[in-house]
């Protein structure tokens, strides 16, 4: 059999001269409206996507705008760096908003090409990087929000930053083409990647750090998830997850979402090596001729895990324990106000599906939060569910700072139930180029109508992740939600259901191709049983995964089934 060639985007990295190719010449050019192939794979490693406002096209002629994503560890930043993107988004956007993403980090839409430059240097000025936000590198390392001052919680910080520093790029390429950095002589070979390559990897790669109180991050989703543990003052092991990932096409059953699988623990010195010992592996062994099978979860998945595990002794001069039981994990989004543990006070504001934005006839949020940190001058936290966290507080700075959201419209977080308060969307219309369906635009008002439905019997302030995305990549990470929405075409949608706030079980396909106005009749029956017969407080998910999933712990699933679920759910209701 002839052997399979490596992709066109692993030819576009190698002759990419460690992330430069044209783009700096294109960039130059006034009359280049857009940038070509090669060039769109090199700028995701520097934070930027090219994309078509399908809200804008005309006709067939493409709307051409950029979409910048910063790279913030644990998510967290200044009150100088928030007031910097405030006024970024306000001066380079198309819609003036911050998009506070799933991953802790902030996009910016709409950005056009002649002002690219300039903003990414107004970024650089804040002291805000967005390499490896995006490409086939390590990605932003998620951590645990909260709560700050804890010591088990700077630990987990400090361990994000390390991983984080360990695995950044080192080409000059961004300082070139962005900060006008000295051009490196590439005459005398230098090796800028030492670690990375001409290619780097064969896909993104993601990592998260999880404590047992608190998995926001979705450890078990992470391509290498770290889950802490810890005697109360201090971090004595880690247990490292290998080979999570979400990302799969409609009804093509060899590619899946999968948790990852326990690989073992670590000293908690040796947990960033560890990291980047599980990253040497997908760069080594990772698929380069098939971008949907090129994620480490299918090398892991095709090898096996002993055979993972005997790769990883061979690469680290430390030594790999058994895993270390945690007990069951929580998700916690830290909504209001609470102690940080020393001595001050954070507050977690939601922000519905990340948008900060002013709303017409809503909540002024964007000019909420400018005014909160102008006032208050807290560090921020961006949180894995897309909201955020006010931080370093004194206890006095409350009462200002609900006020401050009360005279914009913006609703108390306490006052969020349970149905919204965990739900989130991704993207999708009218940037994202790989949108099927609405999300971000269309969940608000179908968890309006889900709360309406559960309220009928008493639920609506139940806690349940209800997670929506446009296509099946996963953004928003559905497949762990207790109730998924992900679209299959325009307002038609699949639905998953059983997966739990913990994070620890996958979903399964419930329904396919519904169309939007009728998810709610097919939810109905779930709705009606999970009120009568649930036992004591089990969680939506739970209840599905007891009474009609055969209480499955599922670690994997498609979206290719020939007999979704809904039908048992049918028979049983009658
Ligand atoms: Fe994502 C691609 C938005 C988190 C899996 N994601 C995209 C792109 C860049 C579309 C594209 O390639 O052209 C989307 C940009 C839309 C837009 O207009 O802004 C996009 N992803 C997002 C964000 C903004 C969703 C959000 O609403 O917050 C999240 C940004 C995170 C960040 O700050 O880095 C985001 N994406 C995720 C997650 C969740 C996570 O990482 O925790 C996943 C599932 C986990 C995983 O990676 O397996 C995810 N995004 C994907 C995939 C599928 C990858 C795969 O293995 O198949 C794609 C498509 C791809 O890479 O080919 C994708
Ligand atoms: Fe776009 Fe699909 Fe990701 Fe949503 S899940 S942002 S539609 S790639």
């Amino acid at each position: 059999m002839a052997e399979k060639k490596p992709t066109k985007v692993e030819d576009a990295k190698a002759r990419s001269n460690q992330l430069r190719g044209t783009i700096a010449e294109v960039l130059a050019d006034g009359d280049a409206e857009k940038f070509e192939h090669d060039d769109i794979q090199c700028m995701k490693f520097h934070g930027i996507y090219q994309q078509d406002n399908r809200d804008e096209r005309k006709g067939k002629d493409k709307h051409y705008s950029f979409m910048i994503r910063t790279k913030c560890p644990g998510g967290r930043m200044t009150a100088e760096q928030y007031l910097a993107q405030d006024a970024i988004a306000a001066q380079y956007t198309y819609n003036d908003s911050l998009r506070l993403t799933t991953r802790q980090a902030v996009q910016f839409h709409g950005v056009i090409k002649g002002e690219l430059k300039t903003t990414m240097r107004a970024l650089n000025q804040a002291l805000i990087s967005t390499i490896a936000a995006c490409g086939d590198v390590e990605r932003n390392v998620m951590c645990s929000p909260a709560p700050l001052g804890d010591p088990i919680h700077r630990q987990a910080r400090a361990l994000t930053d390390e991983v984080a520093a360990k695995l950044a790029p080192a080409t000059g390429a961004y300082y070139e083409i962005w900060l006008d950095g000295e051009k490196v002589d590439r005459g005398e070979q230098i090796v800028e990647e030492p670690f990375y390559g001409e290619s780097y990897l064969p896909r993104k790669f993601k990592t998260g750090v999880a404590t047992p109180e608190d998995n926001s991050v979705d450890v078990y989703t992470q391509d290498c998830g770290l889950i802490t543990v810890h005697d109360g003052e201090k971090i004595t092991a880690v247990n490292v997850l290998v080979g999570g990932g979400l990302g799969m096409t409609h009804r093509k059953a060899d590619t899946f979402a999968r948790m990852g699988s326990p690989l073992g623990s670590v000293a908690p010195e040796h947990a960033a090596d560890a990291v980047k010992a599980v990253v040497s592996i997908h760069r080594d062994f990772g698929d380069r001729t098939d971008r949907r099978h090129a994620r480490l979860k299918y090398v892991v998945d095709d090898r096996g895990m002993d055979w993972f595990a005997e790769e990883f002794k061979r690469r680290v001069d430390f030594a790999l324990h058994d895993w270390v039981e945690v007990g069951p994990l929580q998700l916690n989004d830290y909504l209001g106000r609470h102690a940080q543990g020393d001595g001050k006070y954070f507050y977690g504001v939601w922000v519905q599906n990340g948008r900060v934005s002013d709303f017409e006839g809503g909540p002024r949020i964007k000019s909420a939060f400018r005014k909160i940190v102008e006032t208050l001058r807290p560090s921020v936290v961006l949180t894995p569910n897309q909201s955020l966290l006010f931080a370093d507080l004194q206890e006095a700075d409350i009462d200002t700072l609900e006020a401050i959201l009360a005279e914009h419209g913006v609703t108390k977080p306490t006052d969020i139930n349970g149905t919204k308060r965990y739900a989130m969307a991704c993207v999708a219309l009218p940037t994202c180029g790989l949108a099927l369906a609405e999300a971000e635009r269309y969940l608000p008002d179908l968890t309006d109508a889900i709360e309406a439905e559960l309220a009928k019997h008493g639920l609506e302030d139940e806690p349940i992740t209800i997670r929506m995305t446009g296509c099946p990549n996963g953004c928003a990470r559905p497949y762990t939600a207790d109730l998924a929405f992900v679209g299959r075409k325009p307002g038609v949608y699949d639905i998953f259901l059983g997966g739990r706030l913990a994070g620890d079980r996958m979903a399964e396909l419930f329904a396919d191709s519904v169309p939007d106005g009728e998810l709610l009749d097919r939810l109905r029956p779930v709705f009606e049983t999970w009120a009568k017969d649930r036992r004591g407080d089990e969680a939506l998910g739970d209840f599905y995964n007891r009474v009609f999933a055969g209480d499955e712990l599922r670690t994997k699933v498609t979206g290719a089934k020939e007999n979704p679920s809904e039908l048992r759910v049918l028979e049983v209701v009658g």
